[in-house]
Formats: structure tokens, C-alpha cells, sequence
């Protein structure tokens, strides 16, 4: 299974990292090939390097809309060399196939951040670069697809081990798609947002002087980041735990803090695209609660690729859930199911949605007291029926969403930081079956849904899951038996044949018991107990199914 490198495909916009790894590709006798910039920094730090024109016989087309979109690229890209036929059409086409790509994209979201005009936007949405990066991550039989510096050492010691080992590259195809998806998503987004709320009346785009019309939107309190400065264009990642500089404004002097004596302000930080940078579009001001809130929502919401909506009370979930696939509007479906989990607590609640608020779902809505509604669009049908809501707070997301890499927090006397529990791809199937069968593919998708989902619940968490929906959330309790007790009894008769996801591991059999006796199917959790033995006899005796991760998912 293990795959040597003879020839690399490197195409990056962020070049951090990248002299590092040409010069270990080199020493490794690696031919690489490159495009423009990327290339011009390897031969700039002394690396022998072949400009992708020279292998594709054609020049950069098109202001560089046309750079690597070639058969002679993708060939090498797509070819499956265990099959001789693959072997024998590309030898016959002249092409050489390659076993590593490294590609990270044009820098949407720092574009829309900085302000930039719609048609250079436009610009940086990327489309030759995912396209590699999914026809590598496609043939991750044959070749590893690197997107982000953080494994450029992982691979650089696969490399020179003698290659990449398959396991490795199923990782790495994973984080790609992931890479990809969430690309995409921002892209999406931003559409949503400025074709329905910039573009709306523009009947005529002048696209000669690029002028495209987007000044008639009320944006005057729009103050959050228009300065001129360059977001990040340093080639040199910093060493963990190394400077941080926060620079952040008051935004907004709020009403009072988490209880009416207390005194509270909200401060941006420059260059962030997160909730403090959101825009309000209607409603009472903004509560320091509903900021926390807010946040909590749109990270459980947005840790979904698929559609998702997120429904939290005192910063916990009440709800998580996926759309039904088979569903006519995806957000409506993933918002009634989130709502569908507890009706109770989701009174008063704060809604996030990861895609536009469409009118189905914006009706679901107005027949629910809610505090806020935050997504990253609004459909124009959708914010008329919301706007009958006076008190309804609704915030429209930056686009390209982003918790950034590093948190804060204040204790007496300092801060404590630490890099976020980020949205990245998790890889079920190097799961650790410890008891019952494997799961079938339903399962599967359900305890990955459940894992997932159980990121966002304070701990001690429990996450009950069907359909990729939460049924039962068991949140906040100082054990683990009483999470148990409250997702199952939130639950009621929708535990049973549910699947349960558990934030860290059970230290007692307790409370894997409480899941199983209301006929819990399957159980995902990190593992790790030094009565991991017991815990696991359980569930066997059960019959049911149970996967450790080998990873906790703690939430604070
Ligand atoms: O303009 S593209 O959509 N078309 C392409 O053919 C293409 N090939 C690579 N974008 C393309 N890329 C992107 O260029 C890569 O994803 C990468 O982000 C960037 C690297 O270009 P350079 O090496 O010139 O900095």
C-alpha cells in the first residue's frame, strides 16, 4: 500500500511552509512541478523546480482562470496505476502520472473580509485548485493530497520513510473534501448574501469598468473592518504558543452583561469574521447573553458540511440537526427536526443555520419565540415574514464564517489560550470496534452524526442521534450517569434504537447502563477508562454496538 513519491504537484496561495518542503521534496530526489508564484518561490530558495506550462505545452490563459485545467495535469492526477490499462493510456498520451499534490486555494474569505469589490471576489474564487485537490483526493489509491501546511512534516517523513502509506492517504482525502466542501460553502454563502441583498435590483451588471452596483444596501453602521491593511501576507507561520496580537476595537457598548448590575461592552477583533463581526438586520439590541449564545449556535451549526441548523439556550444545544436528504428545503427540514429534539427548551432560543434562511424555514420560525436567528443569508421573502417579529434579533453572518485558529479566555490574573477545537474531518473508519458488529452504513452515519454533534454540548456531554437529528441531550452535568439520565429521559420514547454519542470517556459502566436498558443501538466515545474493560462488557452483553475514537471532544 505504500505509495513512493517521484513527482509532486505544488500549487499554494499560502506559502508558509512551502521553501521547507520544497527542499525536502528535492532531497528526496522529487521532481516537482508548479505553477507561476509557487514556483518562482521554490526556485527562489535555490530548489530545481518545472513550471506546469512546460507540461501542459500551454501558457497561463485568461488572467490565470486557466492555469493547471489541463488533460495532461489531471491525467496524471486521475490515472489509476493498478490498473494496467490506466498504466498503458497514459504511457501511450506521454504523461506522467504524479503521487503527491499539494494545493492550497485562492484566499476567498480573506478577499470578502478586506472589502473588496464583488468582481475581485470573484476573482478569488479558485477553481483549477479544488479541481486538483478532488481528483487527487479522488485517486488517494494513488496519490496523497496535502491542503494544509500542519501535515506538510507528516508527509515530508512519509516521504522520506519510502512513501505514503494508504492509511495516510485516506486521512489526507478526507481533510481534502472537508477543505473543499467548506470552500465551497463560503462561496455559496456569499452568493446568498449579495445576489439577493446587493444584487437584487441591479438589473444591469456593467461588467466592462467592473462596477458592479452594491451601495444600496443600508450599511452605514457597517464599521467593523475597513481598513486598508493587508489581512495576513507574511510567508512564515508562527511557532505555538508564540506572539499573539489581538488587536480589537469597542464595538458596541451593551446593555448591561450576563446579569442587569453588571456592566458590558463587545470588542471586535480586527481581521475577524466571526459572530462580533455580523450584521444586524432588525431587532431589540443585541444582549451579551445573546452574543453567547449566538456563537455557541453558529459553531455547533456550522461544524456540519451538510445543511444544518443548531438551537441553543444558555450556550447548550436543545437541538442539532441535519437536513433529510430527501427534503424540498434543506434548511426548513434541518431546522424543524433541530426543533423537533426539545420544543420545550427551544422556546426563547437562539437559531442558527449554516445556509441562507429560505421562506419555508423563516415560517417554521415566526410561529417560535426566539431571542435570535442568525444566519449567513436570508432569503428576501424570508426577512419580510421575519420582519413582522419586532423583538426578534436577526444577524447575518460575514461572509466566510470563521472561528479563527486560537481561543481566550480570562481567568483572575491572565488568560488562558488555546487552539480551537476545529472543524476538521474525523475519520470513522479508523474507529476501534470494541463491542457488537460493525455498523451498517445508517449506523455509521448516524454515530458520525452524533460525534459531531456532541462537539458543540458542554460536558459532561451526551448526545442521543436518529436520521442525523438529536433526540436527547444530556448537557453540564458534574457525572457522566446524570448526562445519561437527562438525554435519555429528554428522549423518552425516541431512545430507543437511537445511537448515543458521549463527549469523553465513561469512567463506570453506569452510564453506558442507563443507555442500554432504553435500547440505545449503538455508542461512540473516546475511550481511554482504566474500566474500559467493564464498560465495553457491557455493551457486549448488550449486543450493542460501540466504537472508541481515541480522541475527547471536552467542551467547557
Ligand atoms: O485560476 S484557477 O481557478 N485556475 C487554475 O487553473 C488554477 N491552477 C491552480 N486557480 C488555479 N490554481 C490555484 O492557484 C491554486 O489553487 C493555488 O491557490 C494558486 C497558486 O498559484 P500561484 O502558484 O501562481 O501562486
Amino acid at each position: 500500500d505504500v505509495v513512493q513519491i517521484s513527482r509532486a504537484l505544488v500549487s499554494v496561495s499560502d506559502k508558509s511552509g512551502l521553501r521547507e518542503l520544497a527542499g525536502a521534496l528535492a532531497s528526496a530526489g522529487v521532481e516537482i512541478v508548479s505553477t507561476g508564484s509557487t514556483a518562482a518561490t521554490i526556485r527562489g530558495a535555490g530548489h530545481p523546480v518545472t513550471e506546469v506550462a512546460s507540461v501542459t505545452g500551454f501558457a497561463e490563459a485568461l488572467d490565470g482562470r486557466v492555469k493547471t485545467l489541463h488533460p495532461a495535469v489531471h491525467a496524471g492526477l486521475l490515472a489509476d496505476l493498478r490498473l494496467e490499462s490506466h498504466e498503458a493510456q497514459l504511457a501511450e498520451l506521454g504523461i506522467a502520472p504524479f503521487e503527491l499534490v499539494v494545493v492550497n486555494l485562492y484566499p476567498f474569505a480573506e478577499t470578502v473580509a478586506s472589502g473588496a469589490e464583488a468582481s475581485d471576489v470573484i476573482e478569488q474564487i479558485d477553481i483549477g485548485g479544488p479541481a486538483m485537490v478532488r481528483a487527487a483526493a479522488k485517486n488517494h489509491a494513488n496519490v496523497a493530497i496535502v491542503v494544509d501546511p500542519a501535515d506538510y512534516e507528516e508527509v515530508i517523513e512519509a516521504v522520506e520513510a519510502g512513501g505514503t502509506t494508504l492509511r495516510l492517504r485516506q486521512r489526507l482525502a478526507s481533510l481534502a473534501f472537508e477543505h473543499t466542501a467548506g470552500y465551497d460553502l463560503g462561496v455559496a454563502n456569499w452568493f446568498a448574501g449579495n445576489v439577493y441583498d446587493h444584487w437584487a435590483d441591479a438589473d444591469d451588471v456593467d461588467l466592462d469598468d467592473d462596477d458592479v452596483d452594491d451601495d444600496d444596501v443600508d450599511d452605514s453602521d457597517d464599521d467593523v473592518d475597513d481598513s486598508d491593511d493587508d489581512v495576513d501576507d507574511s510567508d512564515e507561520s508562527q511557532d505555538w504558543p508564540g506572539a499573539v496580537e489581538v488587536d480589537a476595537d469597542l464595538s458596541a457598548v451593551l446593555r448591561y452583561g450576563e446579569n442587569s448590575h453588571q456592566s458590558a461592552a463587545l470588542y471586535s477583533i480586527e481581521g475577524g469574521i466571526g459572530i462580533a463581526q455580523a450584521e444586524q438586520l432588525q431587532g431589540k439590541d443585541m444582549s451579551y447573553n445573546n452574543y453567547v449564545d449566538a456563537d455557541a449556535a453558529v459553531r455547533a451549526a456550522f461544524d456540519f458540511v451538510e445543511p444544518a441548523v443548531a438551537i441553543v439556550k444558555h450556550a447548550n444545544p436543545c437541538g442539532i440537526a441535519i437536513a433529510d436528504p430527501g427534503a424540498d428545503d434543506a434548511i426548513a427540514s434541518a431546522h424543524s427536526r433541530a426543533h423537533a429534539c426539545d420544543p420545550v427548551s427551544a422556546y426563547g432560543g437562539v437559531i442558527a443555520a449554516n445556509r441562507t434562511v429560505t421562506r419555508a424555514m423563516a415560517e417554521t420560525v415566526s410561529g417560535i419565540f426566539t431571542e435570535v436567528l442568525v444566519a449567513p443569508g436570508f432569503e428576501p421573502e424570508a426577512l419580510e415574514l421575519l420582519t413582522a417579529k419586532k423583538n426578534l434579533r436577526i444577524l447575518r453572518l460575514p461572509v466566510g464564517y470563521t472561528r479563527g485558529d486560537i481561543e481566550l479566555r480570562h481567568i483572575s490574573g491572565g488568560l488562558l489560550m488555546q487552539e480551537i477545537d476545529g472543524f476538521e474531518g474525523f475519520d470513522s473508519t479508523a474507529w476501534q470496534l470494541v463491542a457488537g458488529e460493525e455498523a451498517d452504513a445508517a449506523t455509521r452515519a448516524d454515530l458520525e452524526f452524533a460525534w459531531r454533534a456532541c462537539r458543540a454540548v458542554k460536558s459532561n456531554a451526551i448526545l442521543l442521534a436518529s436520521d442525523g437529528a438529536s433526540v436527547g441531550v444530556g448537557m453540564g452535568q458534574v457525572n457522566r450517569v446524570d448526562s445519561c439520565h437527562l438525554a435519555v429521559t429528554r428522549a423518552g420514547e425516541r431512545a430507543a434504537g437511537s445511537v448515543a454519542a458521549s463527549d469523553a470517556f465513561f469512567p463506570f459502566a453506569d452510564g453506558v447502563q442507563v443507555l442500554l436498558e432504553v435500547g440505545v443501538r449503538a455508542v461512540v466515545q473516546p475511550g481511554g477508562s482504566v474500566r474500559d474493560d467493564e464498560v465495553v462488557a457491557a455493551a457486549q452483553a448488550a449486543g450493542v454496538t460501540m466504537y472508541f475514537t481515541g480522541e475527547r471532544h471536552f467542551f467547557h
